[in-house]
């Protein structure tokens, strides 16, 4: 870190969040780029790196805890352990330019705050001082790229995710809610001793985009999204979205659809390679589903005139991908600055203001590569009501589509100097393999 010009980093692991009164908690996540420097998800422990120094502070297991939560390792054994000097939390003495990576919640920020005796706000998306700029940066520079074991914690996180969405797909028929399919995932996830890395979206109801509810009856005419991915024990994510027919088969118009969606997945990855330009596998995405949208009548005019009124991106509203990594979106807690790179920023425009990530990509990186189809009330509604949208979209031919709400379909893709390699490739997702496993 010191050669990234660092005098000195303050790293918090942050503290467990209560749910509803102080000892009903929800389960604790430490901060990634603890994480990512420590590998041990400790509570409430900071690690304090200078250019000749590097320890852990924490403070000692409380002994009258032991009978509740049972025997927590001593400061000589966590030492031991990690190959670190590790002191109680009240010897840390921070210098005035002490940088840190602030917290994403409030009470571990308030507590940072008394540790380093600094006004720190939740991080929202932004450094707070030129130092945290500067680790930050350095933070950015190291875990951009994976290394052999990075990249085998997150192949066993895309095997354990795999095995959800195929076990999902195989009880999808017989299953009459939304919970019930969320209950097949996650049970596989939890079988392999993993959590899921995010909220598990499960719904019919595809077209709300982080749909976080579980709650509809399944109908057999409905298609159900299921973006679901498991985290290792070590914090390494999976991202997976499949989109399966609930009755077991796809109508012919979820069938078109979903082929347009899956052909611009295809051909997005074909592009992640070393050196290419991500928001042009996004441009290229909304290429395909504008092409593909026009074959199926939705869409009408020359490419030309669709392409510059953003006629796809009313039914792709989102990005293509993003960084994946300790974080499902990886660094997400930077804000823009480890998805853009200095001197690119994100712009206004509707095909690219959700774009969450700008580089060009290099070997070593995982992006996820997600393109979809929805039908969103309001951005149709916004659509009939701009002259060159309105002019773009045939809404009687789209009637005929009522019956796709949303799609998505969803992968994990490392950059190779060989090119893209899918890290979820082995989760079903054509047509006649999501077919097949619905139907046993
Ligand atoms: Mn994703």
């Amino acid at each position: 870190m010191a050669q990234a010009g660092v005098d000195r980093a303050v790293i918090a692991s942050g503290l467990p969040q209560p749910r509803n009164f102080a000892h009903n908690l929800y389960p604790f996540r430490a901060s990634s780029h603890f994480l990512f420097l420590v590998g041990l998800p400790l509570e409430a422990a900071v690690l304090d790196i200078g250019p000749d120094h590097e320890a852990l502070y924490r403070d000692p297991p409380d002994p009258q805890a032991t009978l509740w939560t049972g025997p927590e390792p001593a400061l000589d054994e966590l030492a031991d352990r990690l190959k670190l000097d590790v002191f109680p939390l009240e010897d840390l003495q921070p210098g005035a330019d002490t940088a840190c990576t602030p917290p994403p919640d409030a009470l571990s920020t308030w507590w940072l705050s008394e540790l380093l005796d600094r006004a720190l706000e939740p991080a929202h998306g932004a450094p707070q001082s030129e130092a945290d700029a500067r680790l930050a940066a350095a933070l950015i520079e190291v875990r951009l790229q994976h290394d052999a074991a990075a990249l085998e914690q997150m192949r066993q996180a895309a095997a354990v995710t795999r095995r959800a969405h195929e076990a999902g797909m195989r009880a999808l028929p017989a299953c009459a809610t939304e919970y019930e399919v969320l209950a097949v995932m996650e049970a596989e996830i939890r079988r392999a001793g993993m959590l899921s890395a995010y909220q598990p979206i499960v719904t019919c109801r595809g077209e709300v985009l982080h749909n976080e509810s579980y709650e509809n009856a399944l109908a057999p005419g409905d298609l159900l999204l299921a973006d679901v991915g498991a985290e290792t024990r070590e914090g390494w994510a999976a991202d997976v979205t499949r989109t399966s027919p609930v009755s077991g088969r796809f109508s012919p118009t979820q069938r078109d659809v979903y082929e347009v969606v899956l052909e611009a997945q295809r051909t997005a990855i074909e592009q992640v390679r070393p050196g290419v330009r991500y928001r042009d596998v996004h441009l290229s995405a909304m290429g395909t589903v504008t092409l593909g949208l026009r074959d199926l009548g939705i869409l009408r005019g020359s490419e030309e005139q669709l392409l510059r009124a953003g006629a796809a991106s009313v039914f792709f509203p989102h990005g293509v991908g993003h960084l994946l990594g300790l974080d499902v979106h990886d660094m997400e807690d930077l804000g823009d600055a480890a998805g853009y790179p200095p001197g690119r920023q994100r712009d206004d425009s509707p095909a690219t203001r959700y774009l969450r990530l700008d580089r060009d990509l290099s070997p070593g990186m995982v992006v996820t590569i997600e393109p979809g189809f929805y039908q969103v009330v309001g951005l149709l509604a916004s659509a009939r009501a701009d002259a060159a949208l309105s002019a773009s979209i045939d809404f009687d031919r789209l009637a005929e589509f009522s019956d796709v709400r949303g799609i998505r379909i969803e992968d994990d893709v490392l950059v190779t100097d060989d090119g893209p390699e899918l890290l979820t490739g082995e989760v079903p997702k054509s047509v006649r393999d999501i077919e097949a496993l619905c139907r046993q």
